[in-house]
């Protein structure tokens, strides 16, 4: 899953793809690299970050998914999902009437509780990720007695309500947000088990490119304090997620995952 952020605040590539046409050639060169799902969002959610209402995010997504979806349909990505990152059903259907047929709700329907009707009547594939709070707050000091348990118990539940609205099961992946309220332990904690999620036989989606945890694991290395300089320690971590048989990896570089994986999947064939 390729990122295709269209943000002026993003953590690591805000303000990048602000117009349509770079956004539509990103969006097209990601499919080319090997991206199966491209993930648009309109509304950041790194810590602290301000909230997005849904006439803007539907500004700045209507247009470039409709373009994208296109694009992609003249050069052969028929294949190549839209998926559309957002809290709000607004949006959702806005971006399911511009050519995206994927939801990524990193609320996992609370926000909005009209998310679970819309995957439901449009029988979409809906993300559910877990958060702890919401963006605004979730870095500060977040606890938890178990993690994996609780995050685990957590997307349960969801998958419980998303199906009481009337979604079917094959159409939930879960999450466990990576750097969505935890800190380094708890994130580190998560990473080491995946197989608990994979599991549970929802297909799993994992979010780690760029995340600032990478700088936790080496502080010591020069330039780390940066999102862009973390794409080794992004790799070795979606390596650590192939391994355990995550179903996606959510990034920024898609070219570097396809090499990664295109090796790692050399050594296991069969598995990834
Ligand atoms: N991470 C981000 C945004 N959306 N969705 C899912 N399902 N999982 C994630 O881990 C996840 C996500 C944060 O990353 P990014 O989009 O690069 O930054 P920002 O939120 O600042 O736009």
């Amino acid at each position: 899953m390729g990122i295709l952020n269209l943000t002026p605040d993003s953590f690591s590539d805000g303000g990048r793809h602000a117009d349509t046409d770079a956004a539509v050639a990103h969006g097209l060169r990601m499919a080319r690299e090997g991206a199966a799902i491209i993930d648009v969002g309109g509304e950041s959610t790194r810590p602290g970050s301000e909230r997005v209402g849904s006439d803007e995010q539907i500004r700045r997504v209507f247009e470039p998914i409709h373009q994208l979806r296109r694009v992609l349909d003249g050069r052969g990505f028929e294949y190549v999902a839209i998926s559309i990152d957002t809290t709000l059903a607004e949006v959702a259907e806005a971006a399911l009437d511009a050519g995206a047929s994927m939801l990524n709700d990193v609320s996992a329907g609370r926000e909005d509780e009209r998310m679970f009707a819309l995957a439901a009547k449009h029988n979409t594939p809906i993300v559910l990720m877990h958060m702890l709070g919401d963006p605004g707050t979730m870095q500060v000091e977040p606890r938890y007695e178990a993690v994996v348990s609780e995050v685990l118990g957590f997307l349960l539940q969801r998958v419980e309500a998303a199906t009481a609205a009337g979604i079917e099961r094959d159409q939930i992946w879960i999450d466990p947000g990576i750097g969505f309220g935890k800190t380094l332990e708890h994130n580190l904690a998560l990473l080491g088990a995946l197989d608990r999620f994979v599991a549970t036989g929802f297909p799993v989606l994992l979010g780690v490119s760029r995340k600032r945890f990478i700088a936790g694991c080496c502080p010591q290395v020069d330039g780390i304090g940066l999102a862009d300089q973390r794409l080794p320690g992004t790799l070795a971590a979606g390596l650590a997620g192939a391994r355990a048989g995550v179903a996606a990896l959510r990034v920024h570089d898609v070219a570097a995952h396809r090499q990664a994986l295109s090796v790692w999947s050399a050594i296991h064939p069969g598995q990834g």
